[in-house]
């Protein structure tokens, strides 16, 4: 035998012996994971260990953890267990090799926890509703994040929300468990790029028109082999409570991103840029989009024409398996746009809150 044979033999022993390795504590891990969550499915001793073992089993279905997270979401589910009580398991520290050694024992949230749980929920078909915040601040948007709302989205575009008090807003938003959005100023890739650093689980993009636009929007979104999104931004991620280890290799499934359809060029291209590969959703501005088909005559979210128009968005979604988002602003935006099949909504405007609050307060002062 060769030298040469014979490291390359020493080399397989020890890629086995690694191997093998790997697979115990990932078992491990699935165990206690089982455990904890046999605890919360009221399950106790030998029933307690047998479903630890059925979670254990759950993870050959496919690579990656989403097998796992899965089932033990689906049993709560069956259960009735309150989101508040499985929306954080234990974290017992990355067991794959492939978490950075930092966050070993921090008690960090992995990506797939509560504030990355968008992808889940919407491909329930489930119809998620959020409110869009214009107005600065960390302390009105952690206030927000606490209404119940399934997250929170901030408008950078559209307001004067730099990107120093975003990030402060996202963390304050991350630290309730809520998924923050965030429409970004434009589509540079720079600031996409800042927006997902800063811990945000879905970015939408405005005025994206042409293939090449969104091609550019998903490049900037997605690490490679999808894209070729820069890695940092270590420091916000951790404050945002994420794990970077487990960031790198679930961003690219677990966050979001949304190429907006507002102009006639973008509507005319729908179907060319729902196939661009890697991109999420596609997200409607109903405003923009009616005024450019009246040709700067009107803003009509509600129109017969603008609905027509968003039914072409809804199909182009539909046939890409992408998400189905729009703009509403008000109840019956949402009501006219879920009824057309949309599922992601911008629901209420901050300021539409405060409306609506005032309104129902001198209302109750009279009844
Ligand atoms: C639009 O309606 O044009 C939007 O961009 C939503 O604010
Ligand atoms: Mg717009």
């Amino acid at each position: 035998m060769t030298t040469f044979d014979k490291r390359e033999e020493s080399f397989e022993k020890k890629f086995a012996h690694d191997e093998e390795l790997r697979f115990k504590a990932t078992a491990r891990r699935n165990k206690l994971l089982g455990l904890w969550a046999a605890e919360k499915l009221g399950l106790s001793g030998a029933a307690a260990e047998s479903y630890a073992k059925e979670v254990v089993a759950a993870d050959f279905e496919e690579a990656g953890d989403d097998d796992v997270v899965r089932k033990v979401l689906k049993d709560f589910t069956a259960k009735n267990v309150s989101q508040s009580e499985h929306q954080n398991p234990p974290h017992h520290g990355r067991t794959d090799g492939r978490g950075d050694p930092a966050d070993q024992g921090t008690g960090l949230t992995p990506v797939s926890g509560a504030s990355f749980a968008l992808r889940k929920r919407l491909a329930t078909g489930e119809l998620l509703i959020f409110p869009w915040v214009g107005t600065p601040g960390a302390q009105l948007a952690g206030q927000i994040a606490r209404l119940g709302f399934p997250a929170v989205a901030l408008d950078l575009q559209h307001s004067t929300i730099d990107m120093g008090e975003a990030a402060q807003m996202v963390a304050a938003i991350n630290a309730v468990g809520v998924p923050s959005i965030m429409r970004v100023r434009w589509n540079d890739p720079g600031i996409v790029n800042s927006a997902l650093d800063m811990g945000a689980a879905c970015v939408i993009a405005p005025m994206t028109n042409s293939v090449e636009q969104v091609k550019a929007l998903v490049k900037a979104a997605k690490y490679p082999p999808v894209g070729q999104r820069s890695w940092g931004g270590y420091t916000m991620l951790q404050s945002a409570g994420v794990s970077a280890g487990d960031y790198l290799k679930q961003a690219n499934h677990e966050t979001l991103v949304l190429a907006m359809i507002e102009t006639q060029e973008a509507l005319d291209n729908v179907e060319a840029i729902a196939a661009v590969p890697g991109l999420d959703g596609l997200f409607v501005g109903p405003s923009d989009l009616s005024i450019a088909l009246s040709n700067g005559a009107k803003i009509d979210r509600l129109g017969q024409g603008t609905l027509d128009a968003m039914k072409k968005v809804v199909a182009a979604a539909k046939k890409h398996k992408l998400i189905a988002a729009a703009f509403a602003g008000t109840a019956d935006g949402v009501k006219a746009y879920a009824e057309i099949g949309f599922t992601f909504l911008a629901g209420p405007t901050d300021t539409e809150l405060m409306r609506m609050g005032t309104a129902s307060f001198q209302a109750s002062l009279k009844g």
